[in-house]
């Protein structure tokens, strides 16, 4: 009974965007300052969902708004299109991954169209298109000649029952998911990309992102990398000629390493248990066969018995000459450091535990109960907020060997030597100038992080662009053989099986040795999906280029992305692999910018019954169908509405009914206006204008902080003043009431924009609201409004003050005294009383 139709003012104002596209990028001759904002570009797997609502709804608050406020915004879409989803869906319903994938970016797009997203949508890109995927190859191939893409082996997880490889998510206690045979390790030959290399910048330059970036996703990326400092060690190994080399980050704790243990499936352990009794081999092997079960998390976990295998052989610390007896345990990892670790149990947990399992001996080398001179010491305090003294501690009641509990706290050295009475960053300083001068250590860096295996077994991805000689050799498609495409899934068994689907493809396989013109094979591996994500945000700066995959000089122009929006599942792997893409691209000399995204933003989940959507969870809230009802504005509007942009929503909790009333009642304001368009805004009702102008002040710093939660409630706040000032008052032809109309229009753009267009033609205005500068506020309407106090001394006024009218009793107070006036009055008598009645009196009595 409003009036107001949401359908038809939605369908309005799409038709008259798609016809006019007025949200492209300006191009070169555009001379405003510029903003690249990015929504992480969505997977086309099945429908698009809530979380998809909401993600983008953020997306296009913040794009609008920079388009209020006077830039040339780039905003741009596309599909991250190859992988998983589309193939999963061709091996269970036969469909052609092709088909499949690009039928649901059709619907994709038909979304974000209802949606009234302000894309350009000129730029958009499909990375299972070879026009974009050819430049996957290219980056390959750079990344090869730089020495940056390289094979090795390496285990994966294999099941022998299924013949297929499995990902570690798939293996549930060393079996597989789904018919529960026992995993076995197997080895591959595979693609890598050495991202290792990049580890020190990729850490430093998050120092970078400080303030810009969400902390946690900061302090994730830091973990992942993680970079430990300490040294590598030289022994040597009786009855061997090389030296074991170990990783420790406490090397001041040399001198208390009772024995070593390497990793049992390291080609170490292998070696050294070779070299021992045959009954020392046979239980090697049954353990190795053991442990190949294990998961990593296992491994490492702290609260399973420790198990082992003495291998009967004895490494030489390098500082004393004792002879250390050689172990082979899983806690020990084969891809961390050098596999191997000197044991200190009486300084490490893990050591400690295991010592005491197997009877071996724990040696104190750290007095922990000494003083360290410098040290403030935490004094705890007890629930009166009197300090807990430390009671008296001496080392032997703290001796590890009896407490179980490893001591790994600061101290003095003992036992140790010339490192003896050090403090431990001294001792490590002491140790490592030692090891250096004798040759048997150096300082060292350990990092967590590994090299980016991109090579997958897989169909539907980029096909790797190298090819193998018949004499073994491996060498590069040609640039200008590329794109190198995908064959045709018609015919291909696409079934994982641990070999790639495209090996079938026997026409596809062959190809010719670039250099000698002799038959070769190509490689049928595809690449990790990843890779396409890596740098997609360059190649919206020329979508349609077929010469390269970005110019240099467009990337100047609009990267790094100003603003990233998008879900914290991606703080870790896409966000590092594009900024290691990004600092090959710099090394390259291809760009000018070291970090892609200088700000990010991170949404929170949309949960329903206070669970994560999914589908197979059944719970799953479908886009298209939940704008069918409410309309794309109540929608969009109500997620803004929901909190902040970084908490999880609670879909059940969020009100369209109450968001589509807002937005009738907003659109009644703008129908009810009659003054008209040049009307004389400086005049009307003040305390309208007041409203209107403090959200106009305000907003931009809220939507700045993504509070636009906040800024929806000024809104709403708005629209009710103007409705009482229509409904008493001057009435709907006070200029105020127009003026309040249209920043309403104007700012309601950025949550709403098909009613907020609407508006702004009912008041008079051409299209597109979307692209109207915004309005700068009247300062002197965002002055408080000020009363007059009196400030008496003994009775008598001294002196009056213009202050704000909710001045607090403090900040009143303190105006009086400072005043000259009451200061001269007062003279050389202090203050015996001071009676202050905000915002009015203040009663100063000196007697
Ligand atoms: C002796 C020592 C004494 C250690 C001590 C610690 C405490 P983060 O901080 O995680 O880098 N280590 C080295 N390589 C290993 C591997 N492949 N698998 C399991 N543990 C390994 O840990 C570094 C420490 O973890 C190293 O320092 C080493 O033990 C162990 F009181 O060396 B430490």
């Amino acid at each position: 009974d409003s009036g107001y139709d949401p359908y038809a003012v939605q369908q309005k104002w799409q038709a008259r965007w798609a016809e006019a596209d007025p949200f492209r990028a300006g191009g070169e001759a555009d001379t405003r300052p510029r903003k690249y904002v990015l929504g992480m570009f969505p997977y086309p797997s099945g429908d698009l969902h809530m979380g998809h609502a909401e993600s983008y709804a953020y997306v296009d608050i913040v794009a609008r708004f920079w388009r209020h406020r006077g830039y040339n915004v780039l905003n741009p879409i596309g599909w991250d299109s190859f992988g998983l989803p589309a193939e999963n869906a061709a091996i269970q319903r036969g469909a052609d991954p092709r088909e499949w994938t690009y039928a649901n970016i059709e619907q994709h797009k038909k979304s974000f169209r209802e949606y009234g997203s302000s894309y350009d949508w000129s730029r958009i890109l499909h990375t299972s298109d070879p026009e974009y995927y050819r430049w996957n190859q290219w980056l390959f191939q750079r990344l090869y000649e730089r020495g940056l893409a390289y094979r090795k082996e390496s285990p994966v997880n294999w099941c022998p029952n299924d013949q297929t490889v499995l990902a570690n998510e798939q293996v549930v206690d060393g079996h597989c998911e789904r018919c529960g045979a026992e995993v076995v390790k197997k080895k591959l030959t595979q693609w890598y990309f050495k991202i290792t290399e990049y580890a020190d910048r990729l850490l430093d330059d998050l120092n970078q992102l400080e303030g810009f970036w969400p902390q946690k996703v900061i302090r994730m990326q830091r973990n992942w990398i993680g970079r430990s400092v300490g040294a590598d060690i030289d022994f040597e190994i009786e009855g061997r000629d090389e030296k074991v080399t170990v990783f420790s980050t406490r090397p001041d704790t040399l001198h208390g390493a009772t024995f070593m243990v390497v990793a049992p499936d390291s080609d170490l352990a292998a070696e050294l248990a070779a070299g021992s009794s045959a009954e020392v081999r046979m239980r090697f092997q049954d353990y190795l066969e053991a442990v190949q079960r294990e998961s990593d998390i296992e491994r490492q976990s702290t609260d399973r018995p420790k198990t082992g295998v003495f291998l009967d052989r004895y490494a030489v610390n390098p500082v004393n000459g004792e002879r250390l007896p050689i172990w082979a345990a899983d806690y020990v990892l084969a891809d961390y450091g050098h596999g191997a670790v000197m044991a200190v149990p009486a300084h490490d947990q893990r050591d400690l535990d295991f010592a005491r399992a197997f009877d071996l001996p724990i040696r104190v080398v750290v007095d922990t109960t000494a003083p360290i001179t410098g040290a403030i010491p935490v004094i705890e305090l007890d629930e009166h907020g009197d300090p807990i003294l430390p009671e008296d501690e001496s080392l032997d009641s703290i001796d590890p060997a009896k407490t179980g509990t490893a001591l790994a706290g600061e101290g003095r050295m003992i036992n140790s030597g010339s490192l003896d009475g050090l403090s431990k960053r001294n001792a490590i300083a002491r140790i490592i100038e030692q090891l250096e001068a004798a040759g048997t250590g150096r300082a060292a860096k350990s990092y967590r992080l590994r090299d980016w295996l991109i090579s997958r077994q897989r169909f539907w991805g980029t096909p790797i662009p190298m090819i193998h000689t018949q004499d073994g050799r491996i060498v590069p498609v040609p640039d200008e053989q590329l794109p190198l495409r995908l064959p045709d899934a018609a015919g291909l068994d696409l079934a994982p099986k641990g070999t790639s689907p495209l090996g079938g493809a026997a026409e596809w396989m062959q190809t010719v040795d670039p250099e000698t013109g002799e038959a070769a094979l190509r490689d049928p591996d595809t690449m990790d999906t990843f890779v396409d994500s890596s740098w997609y945000f360059l190649r919206f700066l020329s979508a349609q280029d077929d010469t390269q995959p970005f110019p240099t000089r467009e990337a100047d122009r609009w990267a790094p992305v100003d603003e990233y929006i998008g879900g914290v599942e991606h703080a870790i792997l896409h966000l590092l692999y594009a900024r290691f893409i990004t600092k090959v691209l710099y090394d390259m000399g291809l760009v000018d910018f070291t970090e892609p995204f200088s700000s990010l933003i991170n949404q929170g989940m949309v949960l329903l019954d206070g669970s994560k959507m999914s589908k197979s969870k059944g719970n799953l809230v479908e886009f298209a169908s939940s704008m069918i009802d409410p309309g794309a504005d109540a929608v969009r509007v109500a997620i803004a509405f929901a909190g902040p942009v970084e908490d999880d929503i609670n879909w059940e909790d969020v009100s369209t009914t109450g968001a589509q009333k807002f937005l009738a009642r907003a659109w009644r304001v703008a129908k009810d206006v009659t003054s008209a368009p040049d009307v004389v805004w400086a005049e009307g009702d003040e305390s309208l204008r007041r409203v209107t102008h403090r959200l106009l002040a305000d907003a931009p710093g809220l939507v700045e902080q993504t509070k636009f939660n906040v800024v929806v409630a000024r809104l709403m706040e708005l629209v009710n003043a103007t409705r009482k000032a229509i409904d008493s008052g001057a009435g709907a032809a006070d200029p105020a009431v127009r003026e309040a109309a249209e920043a309403t229009a104007m700012v309601l753009d950025l949550f709403a924009p098909h009613t907020a267009e609407e508006m702004w033609e009912t008041l008079g205005y051409e299209p597109f609201v979307g692209l109207v500068p915004w309005r700068n506020p009247d300062p002197t309407l965002l002055v408080e409004e000020s009363v007059t106090a009196v400030v008496q001394i003994d009775g008598k006024v001294r002196a009056t003050l213009n202050v704000p009218a909710r001045i607090d009793a403090a900040d009143l107070e303190a105006l009086a005294r400072a005043d000259e006036r009451v200061l001269r009055s007062l003279g050389d008598r202090p203050i015996v009383r001071a009676i202050v009645r905000p915002p009015k009196v203040v009663s100063f009595s000196t007697r």
